[in-house]
């Protein structure tokens, strides 16, 4: 079994010491980053999504794949963070109201800060005010919002109409992810950019604050 597959098999069982071990051997061992988090941590929090549709397994065993997925990823967080001596932006992320999934929003940040993102993280089950405030202190370039759940995507909707009614909309680029998103949606709603995974969020926040200088 290759050591990625060995990495899956720890998220899948919610081995959260074996995990983070596993990711700091796969380290030692000289493996690149992104491919312990592609090809090791994320098929293993993935299968677990599948068995938990198909009723397989529950939520404490969702949860618990969740912290070996978190535990190993804090491994390799400082490898992939930037060196933070340039800041080519400010970018606002969280995961909006109702929903507490934050396991994407947190890569899209640590993929933001490698790429030399001044990075604010509101946290999960975060409003539209929060959203306003921020920007009002921040005034950051980019706003990420997170959502895993249908039902909370709605909330993305809600919050680009909050920041209208509070007049910052044309302030910042709002930022759209998670699962259950489509372009179709990002245009449905508003939003200025929809992105599939981190790395392409980070390259969207980059190219976007590059060409504003
Ligand atoms: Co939940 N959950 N969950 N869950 N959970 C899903 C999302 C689900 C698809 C599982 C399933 O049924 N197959 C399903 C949603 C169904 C739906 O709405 N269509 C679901 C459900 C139903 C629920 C509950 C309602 C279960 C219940 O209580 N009965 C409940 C809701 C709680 C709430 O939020 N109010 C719930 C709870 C939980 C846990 C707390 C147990 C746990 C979360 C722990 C945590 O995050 N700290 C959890 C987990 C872990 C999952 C799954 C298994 C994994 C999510 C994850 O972290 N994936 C998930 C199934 C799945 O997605 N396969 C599931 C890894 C992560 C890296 O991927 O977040 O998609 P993801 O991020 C990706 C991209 O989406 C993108 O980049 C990342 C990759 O680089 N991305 C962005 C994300 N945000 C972005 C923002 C951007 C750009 C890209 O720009 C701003």
């Amino acid at each position: 079994m290759s050591i990625f597959n060995e990495l899956s098999e720890l998220v899948i069982k919610g081995n959260i010491a074996g995990c983070k071990a596993k990711v700091q051997e796969a380290v030692d061992q000289g493996q690149d980053p992104t491919a312990i988090l592609n090809e090791g941590l994320m098929p293993g929090i993935n299968e677990i999504g599948d068995r938990f549709a198909k009723g397989q397994i529950f939520v404490p065993n969702v949860l618990l794949s969740a912290k070996a997925m978190n535990a190993g990823v804090e491994v390799i967080q400082p490898l992939l963070a930037g060196k933070g001596d340039t800041t080519i932006g400010t970018a606002v992320v969280a995961t909006v109201k109702g929903d507490l999934h934050d396991i994407g929003k947190n890569l899209v940040a640590l993929m933001m800060k490698s790429a030399n993102l001044k990075v604010i993280d509101l946290g999960a089950n975060v409003s539209g005010e929060k959203y306003i405030e921020a920007i009002k202190q921040y005034n950051p370039d980019v706003i990420g919002l997170s959502a895993l759940l249908t039902t909370t995507m709605n909330e993305q909707g809600h919050i680009i109409q909050q920041l209208i009614d509070a007049g910052v909309r044309d302030q910042v680029k709002v930022m759209i992810g998670g699962a259950p998103v489509t372009q179709m949606w990002a245009d449905r709603i508003g939003a200025d950019a929809f992105t599939t995974d981190a790395a392409e969020a980070a390259r969207w926040a980059k190219n976007y604050c590059t060409s504003k200088a």
